[in-house]
């Protein structure tokens, strides 16, 4: 009786062993079975379908994020530019502009320039639309709109004013034929450097017609129009070459006494004819001289 319980004890002691042996078999070779792993105290597993998962999700290409240059996938860090970075933007403005103005020249070109906040896009959409607006975001690069005065296309061309842009500002003097400069009257801070500026320009294209508007009069304390033109030391350019100052508020047009804009935009239509009849009568007059001398 004793010998047939110790056999059956041994039996079952075998019985166990092997089931052991089997279970830990089929655990590690058997592909798709949960495989046991020790991580420090703890006891972690997974499946050999993680596993595979894991290798192919790392195939996958990661997202684009949506805050990337567009040309060069740098990291935007400028919360205005949506599409570019500023170093594409600086690329663009330097080599791509000025071809791609050639192509899309049209016959009279105003460029408008000035420190940035001055009132220019603000200005550029009045004259363009002949409707105000209240709000503008500022320029990164720059910012165009058209007009048509009997038989002449006229593109306002703006260059945004902050520090990084106005390096270029001389880049687009050759094809202007008018510059409109904008002056916020009410920073008086700054005008200083705003004269600095503008005479800079002046001095690059000494034959330039210069029209300069100080803009913002609605505000209270916007300096007045003979204000600004000494502290623009605009006598110095007497005699030199033709200036306009006109006092302009480009939120609320005609604003007390500032000039209207839509009085702004005739004007600056009429200067452009002007300028285009002397040219078309020059041009007459040297074909005029090439027949006869030949
Ligand atoms: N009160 C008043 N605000 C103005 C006038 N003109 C422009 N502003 C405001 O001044 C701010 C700057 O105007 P913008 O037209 O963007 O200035 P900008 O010269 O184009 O500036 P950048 O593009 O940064 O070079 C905006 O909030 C305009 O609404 C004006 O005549 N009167
Ligand atoms: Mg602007």
């Amino acid at each position: 009786m004793a010998a047939l319980r110790n056999l059956s004890m041994v039996i079952g002691a075998a019985v166990a062993a092997l089931g052991s042996v089997l279970f830990i078999a089929w655990n590690r070779y058997v592909p798709g079975r949960r495989k046991w792993r020790r991580t420090g105290y703890e006891l972690e597993y997974r499946t050999m379908c993680d596993q595979v998962n894991k290798e192919t999700t790392h195939k996958v290409e990661p997202k684009r994020n949506p805050k990337r240059c567009a040309t060069c996938d740098k990291r935007i860090q400028d919360t205005y530019a949506k599409k570019l970075c500023s170093d594409c933007i600086n690329k663009i403005m330097k080599e791509e502009q000025p071809s791609l103005l050639t192509q899309i020249y049209l016959d009279r070109q105003i460029l408008v320039l000035g420190l940035d906040g001055a009132g220019k896009s603000s200005i550029i959409h009045a004259l363009s639309t002949n409707t105000t607006r209240s709000r503008s975001a500022p320029t990164h690069g720059f910012n165009t709109a058209q007009i048509l005065s009997q038989g002449l296309r006229i593109e306002l061309l703006e260059v945004g004013g902050s520090q990084n842009l106005r390096t270029y500002w001389n880049q687009y003097l050759k094809k202007a034929h008018i510059m409109v400069f904008v002056v916020d009257s009410t920073d008086d801070i700054r005008l200083q450097l705003a004269r600095h500026e503008l005479h800079r320009l002046l001095e690059e294209a000494p034959l330039l017609p210069l029209v300069v508007l100080a803009n913002k009069q609605d505000c209270k304390s916007a300096l007045t129009t003979s204000d600004i033109y000494s502290e623009l030391s605009l006598h110095r350019l007497q005699g030199v070459r033709e200036v306009t100052l006109l006092g302009t508020s480009a939120v609320y047009d005609g604003y007390g006494s500032s000039t209207s804009l839509q009085t702004v935009r005739s004007m600056l239509e009429e200067r452009l004819h002007k300028i285009k009849e002397s040219e078309e009568t020059r041009n007459h007059l040297q074909s005029n001289h090439h027949r006869t001398s030949l």
